[in-house]
């Protein structure tokens, strides 16, 4: 049985492990799971499929759902090595892990669809206020990944010619900031590596508009 890949066109988690799949070439099935409708929420994708109500979600040929991007990677490198997307070496895994934390432990969820939807439901904000706390936290935390990036960055992608899992955070962050409007032109160096990443056919292939699910 073909790898399973449950995703939303526009979840950027979803876009990471679609990144480290092209990357890796493994072959899979995409399922679009539509977050706009609450998909991800229905009986039939919770709880044996998806613990969480969250994306992504892989199924492997056992059965065995996963869920968590960086654990889906993680996972990902140990049973498809070529190419490595977290390096052995201690230090540049640290690297490499220090920015996908950032990105996935400290920006992300903050961004997550159920917080947004919280901010506009039962704390009653509205448009202006939710896309201010969007772009304050997309400011805050973008503001450190240029800092590491300059610090400790080099070569084309984040840690080198080529990509690594936090590219694989990076790049799709990056593509959600810029669709909601946020003012990313503060960190030149995060912008190289996504003009460059968007020359990549791994990248490429996993964009949002080139899923099935897409909707324009
Ligand atoms: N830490 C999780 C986050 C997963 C997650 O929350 N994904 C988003 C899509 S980008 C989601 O499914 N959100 C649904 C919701 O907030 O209701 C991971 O890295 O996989």
């Amino acid at each position: 049985m073909t790898m399973q890949l449950f995703s939303f066109f526009f979840s950027s988690t979803s876009y990471r492990i679609r990144i480290a799949l092209q990357l890796k070439r493994v072959a899979y099935d995409y399922n679009g799971v539509d977050l706009r409708t609450d998909a991800h929420r229905a009986d039939s994708f919770t709880p044996a499929r998806n613990a969480t109500a969250a994306l992504p979600v892989i199924t492997m040929d056992d059965g065995i759902s996963l869920g968590q991007s960086l654990a889906i990677i993680d996972y990902l490198d140990a049973t498809h090595p070529e190419p490595r997307l977290i390096p052995a070496d201690p230090l540049a895994r640290a690297r490499v892990l220090e920015l996908s934390y950032l990105i996935a432990c400290d920006i992300h969820p903050v961004n997550n669809l159920r917080i947004l939807k919280y901010l506009q439901g039962p704390l009653g904000h509205n448009v202006a206020e939710k896309d201010g706390w969007y772009a304050h936290w997309i400011a805050e935390g973008m503001a450190g990944v240029e800092q590491l990036l300059t610090r400790y960055g080099h070569g084309a992608f984040c840690f080198g010619d080529a990509p690594t899992m936090a590219d694989c955070c990076l790049i799709p962050q990056i593509a959600n900031a810029e669709r909601t409007g946020c003012d990313l032109t503060p960190y030149p160096r995060a912008m190289a590596i996504y003009a460059h990443a968007m020359t990549h056919p791994a990248f490429i292939a996993a964009k949002p508009q080139n899923q099935p699910d897409f909707v324009g």
